[in-house]
């Protein structure tokens, strides 16, 4: 048959099998290969066909690869309708995970068996798509219309057993997925049962205002977004159109959605997430150390998160606090969190009390001296933090890895208060910290490769997405995030307020506004760290004005009630504050700042160009790989819209010499203190380059 399908005939039933590594994606030669097979098929002796696949999944979706590149024949929807059309019963026999394109395949088969381990999904919107080969007509005609629109506005996949409740799988065995295939083949030949094609199959009428109630949800749920909205249209069309309309319609918008921005951009994501794990010159086959054990020093904000995610991923912890009363607090932190996961709904009560049992307590270091990792996190005093990796030296155990969560502090220096530097690194997690998904890893000058290596393959155990940084001030996004937050409280002062200020941000499609972010993390971090650097590093004085006066006046954010805004102390709900207003009003003028209305458009390009010049600066400094590592920072850690594709695509996709010009509009405005273009920015635009071609140098 084809290097990717194969077709064998055993007896009266044909089997063709899939086998594209690592994911069955299909790819023009799946395609072509399935099609050959199917008229194979077709025209010889068997009375029923089998679609299986080798490796470790059933095809996991279209090759992503391949979008953006012209279309060749066969085109999935027309080979899905021919396998339907087929006279002989087609049954699909799904494992792992049948996703996108993969699972469209299995609704144009007539049957579909599953491994009870196995699990389906069109995760397409994203990918900014909508399923295009004939998902959004197929799936209401089995499952009904808003389990269909749930299921494709959502995304994640679903067990076997779910989608079998649903009426999108009809069998789901334990084991010897291909012999029980073979067998509810045989059974269907034998009571006669007829080729069922899911388009010819009614949809239950619905109201209208359920599409009404989906969009208004979507539009809630995914912000800004366009894919859910042109699903939801095409089940619509399910409802009042035949299924060749319906299925032509589709066509149409996934086409646009193939052209949009935001396609591009979550597609630029989605590779940029699984390259971040790759380090450049470090061999895939690098040794790594065994790591069951963990140690984590401090049991507050991030010490009682961190512990979780190891807990929940199997691993036993010892949280480590300076003494007994610190240590109660800080478990009961973690128990608080347990019940919250389960009143959520996020956990089972015995995982949840499975996963606490995992997490012991001591305020002795000698309980560290058998752990293979040990991650410190206590308050940011770079002293502090030296004098307990000397003390970590002495009570752990040779060949284990010691590592910091500080936001901001030199790894170098803290690495150099041991005697084995080789073994330090920083792993700079995000609060809440057993929620957030990203990890900073790192890479001090002395650390090993292993070391790296290590912990990289760690990071995806514990279920985050690990992005490699060097050492400086800040790492990557905290480094960047300065200047973004410097021209927050500038806007502010001149003539900006913190609701229109964060509405700005919030609208563009930020997560949070910038302003209500300095609230929920604590006026006071960002106040104490200013303190702790000299008056000439402390950057724009106008900047700081407000912050710093509202601090003075114990309005430290959500923690104490009151920041830049007001909060209900049941619900959290924060409200404008007027006399916030008049603070910020009294220092613009102590500044001998001219307030001025200030267009939501200014305060975006201010704040994101910010961002993406110094993000350039890091690229260019090695700080960073890649700038992709940069965008799955500020998305996943940062609240980034991934519909914008990160900080580095956005730049790229409205074009570096715009970008340049805004900024060197500011420069102009605003002076070179805070808008020196970056070097490289300058380069790429004289030589018409964009940052992702400079990446591929
Ligand atoms: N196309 C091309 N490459 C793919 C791929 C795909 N669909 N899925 C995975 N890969 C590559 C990936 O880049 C990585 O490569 C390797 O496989 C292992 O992936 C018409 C239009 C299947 C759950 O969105 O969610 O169908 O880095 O590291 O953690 O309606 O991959 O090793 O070089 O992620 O075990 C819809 C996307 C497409 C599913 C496995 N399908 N994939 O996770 O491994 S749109 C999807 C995943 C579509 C139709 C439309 C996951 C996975 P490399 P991995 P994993
Ligand atoms: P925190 O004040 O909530 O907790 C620090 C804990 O360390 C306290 O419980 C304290 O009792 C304990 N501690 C202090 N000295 C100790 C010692 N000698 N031995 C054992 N325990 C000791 O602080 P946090 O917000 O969890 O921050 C901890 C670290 O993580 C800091 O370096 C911070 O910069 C970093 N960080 C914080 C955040 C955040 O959003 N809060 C995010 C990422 C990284």
């Amino acid at each position: 048959m084809s290097d990717v399908v194969n077709y064998v005939t055993d007896r009266n039933v044909g089997v063709i099998t899939v086998d594209n590594p690592p994911v069955n994606a299909l790819s023009q030669a799946v395609r072509q290969g399935l099609l050959d097979a199917i008229r194979v098929a077709a025209s010889d002796k068997t009375e029923a066909v089998i679609i299986h696949c080798a490796g470790r999944t059933f095809i996991a979706g279209a090759d992503i690869k391949e979008f953006g590149k012209p279309h060749a024949e066969p085109l999935l929807p027309d080979l899905l309708n021919e396998i339907e059309a087929s006279e002989k019963i087609v049954v699909a026999a799904l494992h792992g995970t049948a996703l996108g394109g993969g699972f469209e395949t299995a609704l144009a088969c007539h049957y579909r068996i599953a491994l009870a381990s196995a699990k389906v999904g069109l995760p397409e919107v994203k990918l900014g798509l909508l399923p295009g080969a004939g998902g959004t007509q197929r799936v209401p005609r089995l499952a009904g219309v808003e389990a269909g629109i749930d299921l494709m506005i959502n995304g994640s996949p679903i067990p076997a057993r779910s989608a079998a409740e649903l009426g999108l799988v009809d069998r789901v065995v334990e084991d010897d997925l291909l012999g029980a295939a073979r067998n509810y083949a045989a059974e269907l030949l034998d009571r006669d049962a007829p080729v069922r094609r899911t388009s010819e199959l009614p949809v239950a009428d619905v109201d209208e205002s359920v599409f009404a109630a989906a969009s208004v949800a979507a539009g809630k749920r995914a912000r800004g977004q366009t894919a859910p909205q042109r699903i939801i249209e095409c089940v619509r069309n399910a409802t009042s159109m035949p299924f060749a309309e319906g299925q032509s319609r589709e066509r149409e918008l996934f086409s646009e959605s193939m052209q949009d921005p935001q396609s591009a951009a979550l597609r630029h994501m989605f590779f940029a997430e699984r390259e971040a794990a790759k380090i450049i010159g470090l061999e895939r086959d690098t040794e790594i150390r065994e790591v069951k054990s963990v140690g984590i020093i401090g049991g507050g904000t991030m010490g009682g998160g961190i512990a979780m995610s190891f807990a929940n991923a199997g691993f036993s912890v010892t949280l480590v606090e300076i003494n007994k009363e610190a240590l109660t607090r800080g478990l009961s932190i973690i128990d608080r969190n347990y019940e919250g996961s389960v009143k959520r709904g996020k956990l089972s009560t015995d995982i949840a009390a499975e996963c606490r049992g995992r997490i012991g307590g001591a305020t002795d270091y000698a309980a560290l001296a058998d752990v293979d990792l040990v991650i410190e996190a206590v308050f940011e005093d770079p002293d502090l933090k030296k004098d307990i990796f000397a003390k970590l030296d002495k009570a752990c155990k040779p060949g284990a890895i010691l590592a910091t969560n500080t936001s901001y502090q030199d790894v170098d220096a803290i690495a150099a208060a041991t005697s084995r530097p080789q073994d330090v690194l920083g792993m700079h997690f995000f609060s809440p910290a057993h929620i957030m998904k990203l990890l900073e890893v790192v890479r001090a000058d002395k650390t090993t490769d292993e070391v790296l290596a290590t912990v990289m393959s760690l990071a995806k155990r514990i279920r985050k997405v690990a992005v490699v940084s060097g050492v400086c001030y800040g790492f990557i996004g905290n480094r960047m995030l300065e200047g973004y937050f410097r021209e927050a409280q500038l806007c502010l002062v001149e003539g900006g307020t913190p609701e229109s200020v964060d509405a700005a941000m919030f609208d563009w499609g930020m997560a949070m506004g910038p302003i209500s972010v300095a609230d929920l993390a604590g006026l006071d971090v960002g106040f104490k760290a200013r303190q702790a650097l000299p008056e000439a590093e402390r950057g724009d004085p106008a900047a700081n004005r407000v912050p710093d006066a509202l601090v003075e006046m114990g309005r430290l954010g959500q923690k104490s009630g009151t920041g830049f805004y007001r909060y209900d102390a049941e619900t959290r709900k924060r409200s404008p504050d007027a006399e916030v207003h008049e603070i910020i009003e009294r220092e613009a003028a102590a500044l001998g700042i001219e307030r001025r209305s200030i267009a939501a458009q200014e305060i975006v390009n201010r704040l994101v160009f910010a961002l993406v010049n110094e993000g350039i600066q890091i690229l260019a400094e090695g700080i960073a790989q890649r700038p992709g590592d940069i965008d799955v920072v500020y998305v996943y850690g940062y609240g980034f819209p991934a519909w914008r594709g990160g900080p580095m695509h956005y730049a790229d996709s409205i074009g570096l010499s715009t970008v340049l010009a805004r900024i060197e509009e500011f420069r102009e405005r605003f002076g070179e203190e805070n808008w020196k273009p970056a070097p490289l920015l300058e380069k790429l635009v004289g030589e018409g380059r964009t940052l992702a071609a400079w990446a591929e140098r």
